[in-house]
This record gives structure tokens, C-alpha cells and sequence, in this order.
């Protein structure tokens, strides 16, 4: 009877020697990470760390009243630092009011030779907006048409610009335009191909894409001379309602197409105030309103500084465009290509004329 007992010692000492392995061969690392959106510390808000170097081992805490996690005694290690939690956070619209937001983030942590002795690494995570992370966004919206009394806005085009490292795919994405909150969509055209899985009309990253109410020139219309409109013949795609005859089709441009249901008129675009989406197309059933998980991006404009959101604050916490004037050929940009901060109040700037496939000066 005594080989049982040996054998449970040896498998308990062979455990401990397993688990106790990596800090005795490289040290132990205490880690202080202190957490922020913007100015301001985040407290209450679950931190994960993971290394790869030791068997996928991850450790949890949670941010204290500083905005501060401790990771004490850890293995000495490179660790991936993930966030992603609700938090209040100050309004971007008024400073007196708070917004909750889901705040992301994603760092690798290295410890280095030169750190210091004692193996203590004290950092600062900045959190991000989820939805502000590079991907494909809504660069430059140019809405209000060109400078004349015919009342003439059929110019009007959305720019896209890929700010990510990797190829993202249009295939299937929805354009979007929302009446009021993510529940009422007031206007749904499709790129072609399946969503989240085609790969027919790739994007590279760093390149625009302009798709165009009416891929024409817009500044050359038979008697009806537009100088500062804008020539859009070769725009990348145009909107298209295949029930809508009298909707130009500019046979040199592919088409997004309209799914609504009943629809027969081209994509709507309000000229000083909206909110456009694009989204991946998982969610097309626009009845129960837009899945707020298929949102790629999302912006909001209106020309006036008193306008009250039309889209949830997780799309967008604020607006661009306040200033802007119908038929004045002004446009719409974000004022660096592809920055998106989720706060179109600071993202975007208006500029004298439309940039259609690349970013103002
Ligand atoms: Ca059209
Ligand atoms: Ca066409
Ligand atoms: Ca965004
Ligand atoms: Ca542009």
C-alpha cells in the first residue's frame, strides 16, 4: 500500500516544480497599469493580461479609484494587455454631462533588460472608443451640393478610405442612412458579393473608395454649366435602384443597390443633417432596425451647433458639420485621412471644395 502514496507525492511535487518553473528561471515581473480614456482614469474596469510565452497563462484585475491594476508576482513575460468594458466617460457634447461608451484597448507589454532591477513595469493604457479602431471608415462626406438656384445636390458622394493594415472586402456592406437611432433605417443599399465572407471587391489598405449618388460629371451637364461641382464619372460605384428607371446608370461603374422593400427612389442623403452607416451586411433585416455589431462605422452631421443625436452614442458621440451650408460646394472630411476618434464633433472639419479619392490638404 505505500506505492500509492509515492506515487501521489511525485505528482505533487512534479505540479509544483511545473508551476514554480517559469518564475525561478526568468523572475517574477509586478506590473501597474494605470488606465485612461482621454483625460481622464477609469476606475472599475476589468483588465485581462496574457502571455504566450508560458502556456497561454492570463491573469484578471480590475482598474481601483485611480484607474490603477496590479499584477504582482507574474511570470517574466511579454503580455498582450486587453480591454473592452462599458465606462462613463465625459459627454463630447457637454462638459457638465457623462456618456457610457464601450472603451477598448490592445497592447503588447515587453519587459525589457534596461527596465530596472526590480522587474517593475508601470505604464499607462490609453483606451480607445470601440468603433475608433483603424478599419474601413467614412472619410469624407460631401452633401449639401454645388453653389446653384436649381436646387441641384445630385453630386453628392460618400468617400470610404481603409485605415487599417489588412485588405478589408465591400462585398455585401450596407450603406445606411438612418432616420432616428439605430431601429429606424430610412434608406439600405447594398454592395454586391456576400457579406463577411466574399472577396470580390477588395480595398487595400490606404486606399479610397468613392461611390457617388451618380457616377457623371457633374460639372458638365448639357446647358446647365456647374463649375464648382465636382466630375464623378469615374467614381469607384454609384447608387442604383434597380426599380428606379429614371436613375442614372453609368454603365462603367458598378452598383450598390437598394434592398428596402417597396423603395423605387435613389440612396437619400440629407443635405445639412443625417447619420450614414456602413455596415459588414450580417444584419439585413432592417425591420427590427440595424444590429449595432454590424456598424463598421458611422457619422453624424447636421449644420446646426443644437441639433440633438439621431444615432446611439456607441455609433457616434458626436456630430461633424456644424456651419455647413446647402449649395454652398463645401464638404465634409475628416481632418486627418482616416482619423476617427467615434466623436465626429472633433473627427471631421468642412473644406472648401470636395476631395473625392484623396484627403485635403
Ligand atoms: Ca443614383
Ligand atoms: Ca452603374
Ligand atoms: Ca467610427
Ligand atoms: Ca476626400
Amino acid at each position: 500500500m505505500k506505492t500509492p502514496f509515492l506515487l501521489l507525492f511525485l505528482l505533487f511535487v512534479a505540479s509544483s516544480c511545473f508551476k514554480e518553473q517559469p518564475t525561478q528561471v526568468d523572475g517574477a515581473l509586478t506590473l501597474t497599469l494605470y488606465i485612461k480614456f482621454e483625460d481622464s482614469f477609469l476606475n472599475s474596469i476589468p483588465v485581462t493580461i496574457k502571455t504566450y510565452d508560458y502556456n497561454s497563462i492570463s491573469f484578471s484585475s480590475i482598474t481601483d479609484s485611480c484607474g490603477a491594476v496590479f499584477f504582482e508576482n507574474i511570470p517574466y513575460a511579454e503580455y498582450l494587455i486587453t480591454i473592452k468594458s462599458t465606462a462613463i466617460v465625459s459627454s463630447a457634447l457637454n462638459s457638465n454631462a457623462m456618456d457610457t461608451v464601450t472603451v477598448i484597448a490592445s497592447t503588447l507589454i515587453t519587459p525589457t533588460e534596461t527596465s530596472n532591477n526590480e522587474n517593475t513595469i508601470t505604464d499607462t493604457i490609453y483606451t480607445i472608443a470601440s468603433g475608433a479602431q483603424p478599419g474601413l471608415k467614412i472619410n469624407e462626406l460631401y452633401t449639401v451640393g454645388p453653389p446653384n438656384n436649381m436646387f441641384y445636390y445630385s453630386d453628392q458622394f460618400f468617400e470610404l478610405y481603409n485605415s487599417s493594415e489588412d485588405t478589408v472586402y465591400l462585398d455585401g456592406m450596407l450603406f445606411v442612412r438612418i432616420y432616428e437611432m439605430l431601429e429606424w433605417a430610412s434608406s439600405i443599399f447594398q454592395f454586391p458579393g456576400e457579406p463577411l465572407t466574399g472577396r470580390e471587391y477588395p480595398v487595400p489598405p490606404g486606399a479610397f473608395v468613392v461611390a457617388a449618388k451618380d457616377a457623371m460629371d457633374h460639372t458638365n451637364i448639357p446647358n446647365f454649366p456647374l463649375p464648382e461641382s465636382v466630375d464623378l464619372s469615374h467614381a469607384d460605384w454609384e447608387f442604383k435602384n434597380s426599380m428606379d428607371y429614371g436613375d442614372y446608370d453609368n454603365p462603367d461603374v458598378p452598383n450598390i443597390d437598394n434592398i428596402e422593400v417597396g423603395c423605387r427612389t435613389d440612396f437619400g442623403i440629407g443635405l445639412s443633417t443625417d447619420v450614414i452607416l456602413i455596415t459588414d451586411g450580417s444584419d439585413v433585416n432592417y425591420f427590427d432596425g440595424i444590429a449595432i455589431e454590424s456598424v463598421i462605422d458611422g457619422v453624424e452631421y447636421s449644420s446646426l451647433s443644437t441639433h440633438l443625436k439621431d444615432i446611439e452614442k456607441e455609433v457616434d458621440r458626436g456630430f461633424g458639420g456644424v456651419g455647413l451650408i446647402k449649395y454652398s460646394g463645401k464638404s465634409l472630411e475628416r481632418v486627418a485621412v482616416g482619423f476617427d476618434s467615434n466623436n465626429s464633433s472633433v473627427d471631421f472639419e468642412i473644406i472648401d471644395h470636395p476631395t473625392p479619392g484623396y484627403q485635403h490638404e
